[in-house]
């Protein structure tokens, strides 16, 4: 049975000992990032383990609990996703690439509504919903209600950080969420830094061609079950709704309600839903922001979000999470969709072995692929080929490695790398889009990108010299010894 809301999560959380109850007064200034972070990366832990989930039930002035941490562990993401390892969700988006195979990944992905149909997870429509005990209107609002966290000391001011952002394409009417966060300017009006490759900065620009004078409805749900509430940040490809992926997660279709105001749905069991309009004439200045890569993202030029309304559980639960050094609670989610979407990446191209991203990489970074290499410049095509695949086009540097080369084990990889390259070689630079958030590249959004070709090298490759073999001990000797072990006395 999927969870039917957040606190349903919580208690799941509670009752497996992975989420701690903070009853003394925190301040959502500063505070609560310091705790989290003393909690979350507690060195005093065994090696390997986290901290749990944090529900904070005194926040300074606020009466709302606030719940951060959530998915901070490997652990706790599979929690969510309601399975044992992740793997078995790999191994249920594995089944449905199986069913028939049409060649092109966007077909593949886009044949995931065809099939989910059969299951029946689309969203399905309701008459009412929880998300909606309380309603406010126009001048009853106040953001600062709510325990919105200001997370680091050069913040820009306070930011919800775990909202799902609904808007719709204007031009086909299909539904996008995206988790993008969001400066609180005033009690009604926000920021809304949808970056530029994602799709609501494409619904906004689509509507703006059409009248530059005109707005977008947007609204934005805080707090929902857990796959519901992690939807927003899958790479899916545009005009597939997450709410459709977040009913295939969950096994159960997301149950969407009608807003008060706008056109838009949000899931009837969201704890917080703000409703209202970005104006499509009107940028304004949003940041610094301490961020995902451990740096604070500047100031920039965003829309911004006007809040008419605001439903809410009577005792509604705001959810958020901090970003910073790594690794953090993001690492895990970012974790999960590297391992959740290996199967769609390996469908395209059955050479990838395995991909790992490492937290010190803040996923867009770094990226090491295994490949099982089959002709000359194999390795080259691979990073092509990650340079345009969705959101993986942000790669900064992509090292390809053979595919008896352990991905995880950064070591292996860093040893058996660096003895594969002549880097002058090996080393093939690109241009492209970036992410938004990566201050050394040359200008906003678009910079460098390198790969490193750290594979054997090939006679075909024009490498005229012998390549030598790893060194390992024989079988037979390594056997002989075992049998002597007990003798030696060691
Ligand atoms: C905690 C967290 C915060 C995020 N903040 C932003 C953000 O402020 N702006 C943004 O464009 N993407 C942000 N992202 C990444 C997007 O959620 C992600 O790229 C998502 O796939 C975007 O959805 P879309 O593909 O429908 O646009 C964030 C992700 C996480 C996990
Ligand atoms: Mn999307």
């Amino acid at each position: 049975m999927a969870y039917r809301d957040l606190r349903e999560f919580v208690k799941a959380l509670e009752k497996a000992g992975e989420l701690e109850r903070i009853k003394a007064e925190v301040d959502p200034v500063l505070e609560i990032t310091e705790v989290t972070q003393r909690v979350a990366r507690d060195e005093s832990r065994k090696k390997g383990s986290v901290g749990p989930a944090l529900l904070f039930e005194k926040p300074k002035g606020s009466r709302y609990p606030l719940l951060v941490n959530t998915f901070g562990s490997v652990k706790r993401m599979a929690m969510a996703f309601e399975v044992s390892e992740l793997d078995d969700v790999a191994a249920r988006i594995r089944g449905l690439l199986d069913t028939k195979s049409p060649q092109g990944l966007f077909d593949k992905i886009k044949m995931l509504p065809k099939l989910a149909e059969l299951g029946s997870f689309f969203p399905k429509g309701v008459k009412d919903g929880e998300c909606k005990e309380v309603i406010q209107k126009g001048s009853d609002i106040n953001l600062f209600e709510f325990p919105i966290l200001k997370c680091w000391p050069q913040d820009g001011g306070r930011f919800i950080t775990f909202p799902l952002v609904f808007t719709k394409n204007p031009e086909t009417g299909k539904r996008n969420v995206g988790m993008y966060c969001m400066q609180v300017y005033d009690e009604r009006t926000t920021g809304m830094h949808w970056q530029t490759q994602k799709h609501g900065a494409e619904h906004f620009r689509r509507a703006r061609e059409k009248n530059p004078e005109g707005r977008i409805s947007v609204s934005v749900a805080i707090g929902a079950d857990p796959a519901t509430a992690l939807a927003g940040m899958l790479p899916i490809p545009p005009d597939l709704d997450e709410m459709m992926f977040a009913g295939f997660l969950r096994k159960e279709p997301v149950e969407m309600v009608e807003c008060e105001t706008n056109e838009l749905e949000v899931p009837a069991n969201a704890e917080i839903v703000l409703e209202g309009y970005v104006n499509l004439n009107e940028m304004r200045t949003e940041g610094p922001f301490g961020d995902h890569t451990g740096f604070y993202s500047l100031e920039g030029e965003f829309p911004v979000f006007h809040v008419e309304c605001v439903t809410h559980k009577k005792d509604a639960m705001y959810m958020t999470t901090v970003v910073g050094p790594p690794p953090q609670e993001d690492f895990y989610m970012g974790h999960a969709v590297e391992r959740v979407f290996l199967p769609v990446m390996k469908m395209q191209y059955p050479e990838i072995v395995d991909v790992a991203m490492p937290a010190e990489g803040i996923f867009h970074n770094l990226m090491i692929v295994a490949i099982r290499k089959s002709y000359p410049g194999h390795a080259r095509k691979v990073m092509n080929a990650i340079w345009s695949l969705g959101q993986a086009m942000f790669t900064k540097v992509i090292v390809v490695v053979d595919h008896d080369v352990d991905v995880h084990n950064y070591s292996e990889v860093v040893w058996k790398a660096l003895c594969a390259l002549d880097p002058e070689r090996d080393v093939q630079f690109s241009l492209g889009p970036m992410d938004t958030l990566d201050h050394a590249a040359r200008m906003q959004d678009f910079g460098s990108k390198m790969g490193v070709d750290a594979t054997r090298k090939w006679a075909s490759e024009g490498f005229s010299r012998p390549w030598p073999d790893e060194i390992l001990m024989d079988e037979e000797t390594k056997a002989r010894v075992a049998g002597m072990w007990a003798s030696l006395g060691l």
